[in-house]
């Protein structure tokens, strides 16, 4: 149980698609908290999502979003930020010192700047049949890949020894990219990274897809 969160509040509702990594690393990072929370699963493929109640709390009607005890949050890094503040304070999830903090960001946006048209893209066409390129998704993935390993060579996590909201943001499309049809295999540090996140107390799986042959 987080120390941080009031023992008369209700748990925090996480409104999500079960299959979607911008979800699960919000409900990675509740976990990692020890948050109670509810997952609320909107019916997405028949456009729940654009229902005018749940524009109301995401109004770009995406997921995942946040309701807690009446604080509404959308964006799943926004809403990493907002845990790590809120419930971590007195931890390394989200470090004040200005040159870890301005890594952690960095590599945040690289979360949507790389991660969500490299393999989230390439997985989205595997899982959902969605139609973008995929070949595209799949070099992008393997151009974040090749920065990331040397990365994960030199440090156990992205921003130094210790886990940070980076590590979490990076997490789920990336032990999911053989769903998209992008191998892991020629990348033993990035590998050995998954395996340290996944050894973390509290660590909660997202649900396995199909993963294509030959890969
Ligand atoms: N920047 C957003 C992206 C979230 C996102 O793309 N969510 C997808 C599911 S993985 C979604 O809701 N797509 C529905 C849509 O775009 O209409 C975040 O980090 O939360």
């Amino acid at each position: 149980m987080n120390p941080h969160f009031p023992t008369d509040a209700a748990p925090i509702k996480l409104y999500r698609n079960p299959k979607s990594g911008h979800c699960h690393r919000v409900e990675l990072m509740m976990a990692f908290l020890g948050l109670p929370y509810a997952a609320v699963d909107l019916d997405m493929a028949n456009g729940a999502h654009k229902a005018p109640d749940y524009l109301k709390l995401s109004p770009f009607g995406k997921v995942p979003a946040i309701d807690d005890n009446g604080t509404v949050l959308w964006d799943s890094n926004a809403i990493l930020v907002y845990l790590a503040k809120r419930y971590g304070a007195d931890t390394g999830w989200l470090p004040e010192d200005p040159v870890r903090a301005s890594q952690v960001q960095r590599w945040l946006s690289i979360a949507a700047g790389e991660i969500a048209p490299g393999p989230a893209a390439a997985r989205l066409v595997h899982v959902f049949g969605a139609k973008l390129d995929h070949e595209a998704a799949v070099a992008r993935a393997h151009a974040l890949f090749k920065v990331m390993e040397p990365v994960l060579e030199g440090s156990a996590y992205l921003t130094g020894d210790e886990i940070t909201i980076a590590d979490v943001a990076g997490y789920s499309y990336i032990a999911h990219a053989p769903e998209g049809g992008v191998s892991l295999e020629p990348y033993p540090a990035i590998r050995a990274w998954l395996k340290r996140i996944e050894g973390q107390p509290n660590f909660v799986a997202m649900a396995p897809s199909p993963i294509p042959e030959a890969v």
